[in-house]
């Protein structure tokens, strides 16, 4: 039973977070979605359009999701990858290299995929807010 582990914010669920959880389970057998909090978000200075409890069920209706658990804090990473007893962390691209994703190299394998080109939270708030 090979378990992956993946963070990220998924506001308003599109095409981009889709083809990476696809992706990000079939490199195993159990998929964990860390989804990060309301007040996880404002420290990143996000706010976002679905509030946690709406986004943690938008992820669990996703066929490739098999548990979705709370990102509070940058930290809890490793403590993440040992109760879960996570195999493998995927992230997209943009996070490559990413010092807070590297040092999990010790505990498990981290592993990058290309993001989906042409879409986005913010492509999708603007388009929508050009098209009011
Ligand atoms: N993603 C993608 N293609 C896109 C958009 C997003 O592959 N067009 C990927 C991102 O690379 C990330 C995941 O989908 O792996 C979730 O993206 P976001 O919701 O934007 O998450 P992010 O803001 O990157 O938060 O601790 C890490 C953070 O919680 C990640």
């Amino acid at each position: 039973m090979k378990r992956i582990l993946t963070y990220g914010t998924f506001d308003l669920l599109h095409w981009g977070h889709i083809r990476l959880l696809r992706r990000a389970r079939s490199l195993g057998d159990y998929l964990v979605v860390a989804a990060s909090t309301e007040e996880f978000n404002a420290g990143k200075g996000k706010k976002t359009y679905h509030d946690f409890e709406t986004r943690k069920n938008m992820l669990e209706a996703v066929r490739y999701v098999d548990l979705v658990i709370p990102e509070e804090r940058w930290d809890q990473k490793i403590d993440d990858v040992r109760k879960y007893e996570i195999d493998a962390v995927v992230m997209g691209g943009d996070w490559e290299g990413d010092e807070r994703f590297e040092i999990l190299r010790p505990y498990c394998e981290v592993i990058y995929l290309d993001r989906t080109e042409g879409v986005s939270t913010t492509k999708i708030k603007q388009d929508l807010g050009e098209g009011a």
